[in-house]
């Protein structure tokens, strides 16, 4: 099934997850004073992470790994983003960073199309444009950073959740928000793989806890009412799959109804020793953070554009080339389980 991975890229067994305290809408001020442009020559290299939502520790922890690059390479790093995670909450954001004449902004799209006017008239304004786990449209950004393909991701929770069924039986999605377009794409391509290999498997039900821990904690209340013959559970969210373990582990479904899909180990660990789980996926979010933080420099340094072919040198992750419609592809999903889960830390 899925290995470890081995390129420069791989998942570090420990990584620090910075206690970034994150509250209202601005957050981390810059490694060099909050000035919008580097000392000593004219790339401006002020570059402004956009989550869907702050208060995720999986954002938390992308930024972590941003604030890690852009210190590398003495640039300013800061944060910014909405409560929640609408679609179009991150649009007045893109307007300000606008005006603001950052460098460039790497944004988690919540949605693909509502925010590209804002980030055209960013990337006309001369700002580089850099999507990182959640995509926008192809033609409102210069990259994306991928953190696994689709296929991938897709992949690795249905095949968690028919091995933990018997490959048998209803299941049902609880997924991020509704125009989410990382989980909307995985979605899609979970549908087409349980078509094509588990003809005994019926998904049932998908359902939007808008990336919110107290809505993804009520569906799955509702998921498990609504359908009584339910065997488990797809969780494309590390909010939604916290919430849905949360809700299991005190309620008579505990060990019955299965549960996988996305999580950050630290989140999942107690659920995953009290059995209520079995394995997730996911990838190390520092990593995307501080691979997304490095395309954003190459491409204000002129030293990319975007181009297929093009590669760029990411610090400690080493070299990078630039796929088919501007996608950087940072590496494989990773299972953690009851044995590995121990040696993760964020
Ligand atoms: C949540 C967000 C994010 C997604 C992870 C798996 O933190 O929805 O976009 O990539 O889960």
């Amino acid at each position: 099934m899925f290995q470890k991975k081995t390129r420069a890229g791989a998942l570090t067994a420990v990584v620090a997850a910075a206690a970034l305290v994150l509250t209202g809408c601005a957050v981390d001020s810059g490694t060099d004073g909050g000035g919008s442009t580097d000392g000593g020559d004219s790339a401006n290299l002020a570059i402004t992470f956009l989550p869907k939502n702050l208060g995720n520790p999986y954002f938390d922890t992308s930024s972590a790994g941003a604030k890690e690059a852009i210190t590398e390479f003495d640039g300013t790093f800061a944060e910014v983003g909405p409560a929640e995670a609408t679609p179009d909450a991150q649009v007045s954001y893109i307007n300000t960073l606008t005006q603001q004449g950052v460098g460039a902004i790497a944004v988690s799209a919540n949605d693909p199309e509502a925010i590209c006017d804002a980030l055209n008239e960013a990337r006309d304004a001369g700002i580089k444009v850099v999507t990182f786990d959640s995509d926008t449209n192809a033609e409102c950004r210069d990259l994306f950073i991928n953190q696994a393909t689709a296929e991938g991701i897709a992949k690795v929770q249905v095949d968690e959740i028919t091995e933990q069924i018997g490959d048998e039986g209803e299941i049902a999605i609880l997924s991020a928000s509704a125009n989410a377009t990382n989980q909307n794409a995985w979605i899609e391509l979970m549908k087409e793989e349980l078509a094509a290999n588990h003809p005994n498997v019926k998904l049932v039900d998908t359902v939007y806890g808008d990336d919110d821990d107290q809505t993804s904690f009520d569906k799955t209340a509702a998921l498990l009412q609504t359908h009584p013959n339910l065997k488990g559970i797809i969780s494309p969210t590390t909010v939604g799959i916290a919430a849905a373990a949360r809700y299991l582990s005190t309620s008579e479904y505990k060990g019955k109804v299965a549960l996988t899909g996305l999580g950050t180990p630290n989140q999942m660990r107690e659920y995953v020793e009290d059995g209520t789980v079995t394995s997730f996926a996911l990838w190390n979010p520092a990593d995307l953070g501080y691979l997304a933080a490095y395309a954003s420099k190459a491409l204000i340094e002129g030293e990319i554009t975007g181009e297929e072919g093009d590669s760029f040198e990411a610090g400690k992750l080493g070299d990078y080339e630039v796929g088919a419609d501007g996608v950087v592809l940072l590496g494989d999903p990773y299972v953690f389980d009851a044995e590995n889960i121990g040696d993760f830390d964020f």
